[in-house]
């Protein structure tokens, strides 16, 4: 069967009552995979064979047109939205199953957008609008199907200024980015020893942006690599400058799924830290449950090398995620850092205080420290403090705040807390 491309079609009668359709953009999630891994003549079959099966299901209901490679939009004749959810629903079943081709077996899926036209919306307008539902469920998860909303539009717009502008301040030698420190307290020795750097950003047009909008922009877009090399160098002079002032603090950083999966990982943060002259014993990494287990083992060879040389290695936001338990025996660790959701209640929650307690006693169990982050309140602490927790962080101690204000506040703090 052949399939019209989507400019041929435009000239086509079909497209003049455009508002007599809802318009469905599709797009096959691994096409490039397919392409780059079993070769384009077999990927050309495979798209061939894609398109005439979507030429079937549709059927009379509506016309099927190529786009790009791996991608089609479909005209469905208007109908009730449950009957057309339904059609896309068996679209997207039939979409992920086996194709057999020569002995190669091919499993795709895909992610479609759809959009409801009025009658005065422009034909790329209306392609756009299917395109960005599409691309809205992709980044949620793939082999997903969305309606197009205002709302999503919004999101999009949001983030194509964040990037644009994000990638200026890059450009322009980091302009309006900039790191605070939290003062994290150590139980022990009942002194301020540790801080986690934090990103922050301000745009001359935009004002402040947190760092929880801009820090996944950057992750998707590719930019978080570059910000995570400034933020170690800049983080690795401020030590240097803190060591001469005698303030020789441990400084926590968080690092991205990228950056950890990168080849140089290890090569580049020991490169820098011994351009800089640190001691590794003054750095922590923070890398989150979810992100480290599906970390090769390559990259944890890297990671319990860096723990070998005296950098800490902290689980972060530990029990937020789905695989607990499996990350504290299996990780390069050193140290788990508890999520703030159950600090929240610790205070006053009986299960969770039993929870905490035996997961203090648990990874104490297998030699590592214990910090907690969000806390705010006194009784949060005292319970901590009770269960044996090695480290706090968290209001209660102090906000994060700027390079000059930490140095005053550790020698205040120390000057009037002999022990909290
Ligand atoms: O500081 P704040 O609570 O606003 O941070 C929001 C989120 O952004 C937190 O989850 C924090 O871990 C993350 N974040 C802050 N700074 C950095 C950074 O330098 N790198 C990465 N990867 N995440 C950061
Ligand atoms: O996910 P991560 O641990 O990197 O997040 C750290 C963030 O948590 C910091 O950006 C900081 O602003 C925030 N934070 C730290 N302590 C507290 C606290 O006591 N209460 C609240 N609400 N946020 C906190
Ligand atoms: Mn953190």
């Amino acid at each position: 069967m052949d399939i019209k491309s989507v400019q041929e079609g435009v000239k086509s009668p079909f497209i003049e009552n455009i508002e007599e359709y809802v318009v469905v953009f599709l797009d096959i999630d691994n096409i490039r995979y397919i392409n780059d891994t079993f070769g384009h003549s077999i990927g050309d079959k495979f798209l061939s064979m894609f398109g005439n099966r979507l030429s079937q299901i549709v059927g009379e209901e509506g016309i099927v047109f190529k786009y790009n490679d791996g991608e089609f939009v479909i005209l469905f004749h208007k109908n009730e939205k449950e009957l057309i959810d339904k059609k896309i629903q068996f679209i997207l079943n039939e979409s992920n199953k086996v194709f057999k081709e020569e002995d190669y077996e091919i499993l795709s899926t895909a992610s479609i957008g759809v959009y409801t036209p009025n009658s005065n919306d422009k034909i790329d307008d209306i392609i756009k609008k299917a395109y960005i539902a599409m691309y809205q469920g992709k980044t949620e998860g793939k082999g997903n199907y969305k309606h197009f909303t205002n709302s999503i539009e919004e999101k999009i717009k949001r983030k194509t200024l964040l990037t644009k502008e994000l990638t200026k301040s890059i450009e322009r030698n980091y302009e309006g980015l900039y790191l605070i420190y939290q003062p994290i307290y150590n139980v022990v020795e009942k002194k301020i020893d540790e801080a986690e750097a934090l990103m922050r950003w301000k745009n001359q047009e935009l004002g402040e942006i947190s760092p929880a909008e801009f820090i996944p922009i950057a992750e998707e877009m590719g930019l978080i690599r570059k910000l995570g090399y400034w933020l170690i160098k800049k983080v690795l002079r401020q030590i240097k400058e803190w060591n001469k002032e005698g303030l020789n603090l441990k400084i926590a950083i968080n690092i991205s799924p990228q950056q950890v999966a990168e080849k140089d990982f290890l090569k580049k943060i020991k490169e820098t830290i011994h351009e800089e002259d640190i001691d590794f014993r003054q750095i922590k990494l923070e890398i989150t449950e979810t992100q480290i287990l599906k970390l090769d083992e390559q990259r944890f060879k890297d990671l319990t090398e860096l723990i070998n040389l005296g950098v800490d290695i902290a689980l972060d936001d530990f029990g937020e995620g789905y695989s607990s338990i499996k990350s504290l025996v299996f990780s390069p660790i050193t140290e788990v850092k508890i999520d703030k959701i159950f600090i929240d209640y610790i205070h006053q929650d009986e299960k969770i205080q039993k929870l905490i307690s035996s997961i203090i006693y648990t990874v104490h169990g297998l030699g590592y420290k214990v910090i907690a982050e969000g806390v705010e309140y006194k009784e949060q602490f005292d319970k901590l403090l009770e269960y044996g927790c090695d480290k706090i962080q968290g209001y209660y101690i102090e906000r994060p705040i700027d390079e000059k204000k930490i140095v005053e506040f550790i020698k205040g703090f120390h000057n009037t807390h002999y022990a909290i």
